[in-house]
């Protein structure tokens, strides 16, 4: 059993290599565990997703992140975007916006009936694990999809206008403030779904996917208990840097790692990660950064870690699980 931890877009990316790999079997299976001794009804994927980006707008729960992993993974995001569904009309938006409430979250007609259901199942007491499972079945998502938590995180990006809400620094101001801290509000008090301890547990590869270490993988790991329980798991842990020659792949994690004071470079991402990773894979871009990152005691892949279509991100994901089965 694979475990991915991913946020939104570029982990998507890779959770989508991580299955197609899977899927394909040859050189890159992921179970080292003899083939008879594999239960089928158990999926050969797990990918852990961010919740710290979830919020309230014409109140509807939105869970941007895990709404990236299933569309990904069903094959109908939106490629230019790389989050909503590929071909959505806006015409709800656009009604919203002629009653006068707020449009600057882009909601797609489609996209609306995923927060539509959400909002209902959550009222009805379901937890956000037994929801999104409901929502990948109904897809044909094969990969268990599991939040980071069913518990209330809330990212707050501490700013020189003051504290913003995630989504309010991230789409509604374009990333444009200058990041002076990050909180997760709520924290302290979530607890993680006996589904990911359970994924942890028996994983024998763990992957930290190409997302954002401070807004996305972060609140992953800051879940009390999560890192110990990764630390305890027996599978190796290899993380896919998202900084490419000083800029991020996606997003605001050049500027938000540069601000907070660290170096914009998979060195800076490698030092975030110290103690948890075995193995670091880098852009060949990059590859200067290999002795330093050595140092910290961690092997290093260097690689083509850009992805572009399926085929790249299943290349990609194939070299991850070759590479981290190496590590000890
Ligand atoms: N990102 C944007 O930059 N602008 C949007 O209008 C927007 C809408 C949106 C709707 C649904 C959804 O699931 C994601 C959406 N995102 C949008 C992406 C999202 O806000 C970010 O990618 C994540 O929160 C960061 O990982």
């Amino acid at each position: 059993m694979l475990v991915a931890l991913a946020g939104g877009v570029g982990g998507a990316k890779l959770a989508q290599g991580l299955m197609l790999a899977g899927a394909e079997g040859s050189s890159t299976e992921y179970s080292r565990t003899d083939p008879a001794q594999v239960d089928p009804s158990v999926p050969e994927l797990s990918v852990v997703v961010n919740t710290a980006d979830d919020f309230e707008i014409v109140g509807l729960r939105i869970s941007p992140d895990l709404d990236t992993v299933l569309y990904t993974l069903a094959g109908i995001a939106n490629p230019e975007t790389g989050w909503g569904v590929a071909g959505d009309s806006f015409a709800s938006l656009d009604m919203l916006g002629r009653y006068g409430a707020d449009t600057w979250f882009r909601l797609g007609d489609r996209d609306f009936a995923t927060h539509i259901l959400r909002t209902q199942r959550l009222r009805e007491g379901r937890t956000l694990t037994a929801i999104t499972a409901e929502l990948a079945a109904a897809l044909g998502v094969g990969p268990r999809v599991l939040p980071m938590t069913d518990d209330s995180v809330a990212t707050v990006v501490e700013t020189p206008a003051g504290n913003l809400a995630f989504q309010d620094y991230f789409v509604r101001r374009h990333q444009t403030d200058e990041v002076r801290g990050v909180r997760f509000a709520g924290i302290e008090s979530a607890g993680i779904p006996a589904g990911v301890v359970a994924a942890i547990r028996s994983a024998d590869l763990i992957v930290l996917c190409p997302s954002n270490p401070i807004v996305s993988i972060g609140p992953i790991l800051a879940v009390p208990g999560m890192v110990e329980r990764l630390r305890a798991a027996a599978a190796p842990k290899v993380a896919v840097s998202p900084i490419v020659g000083g800029r991020a792949l996606k997003g605001p994690a050049d500027r938000m790692l540069a601000s907070l004071g660290h170096e914009v470079s998979p060195l800076g991402v490698a030092r975030l990660y110290r103690g948890l990773v075995q193995g670091m894979v880098i852009d060949m871009v990059d590859a200067d950064r290999r002795g330093a990152i050595e140092e910290l005691g961690m092997r290093v892949l260097v690689t083509t870690a850009v992805m572009g279509g399926p085929e790249d991100r299943r290349r990609l994901a194939a070299e991850v699980i070759d590479f981290g089965h190496t590590l000890t």
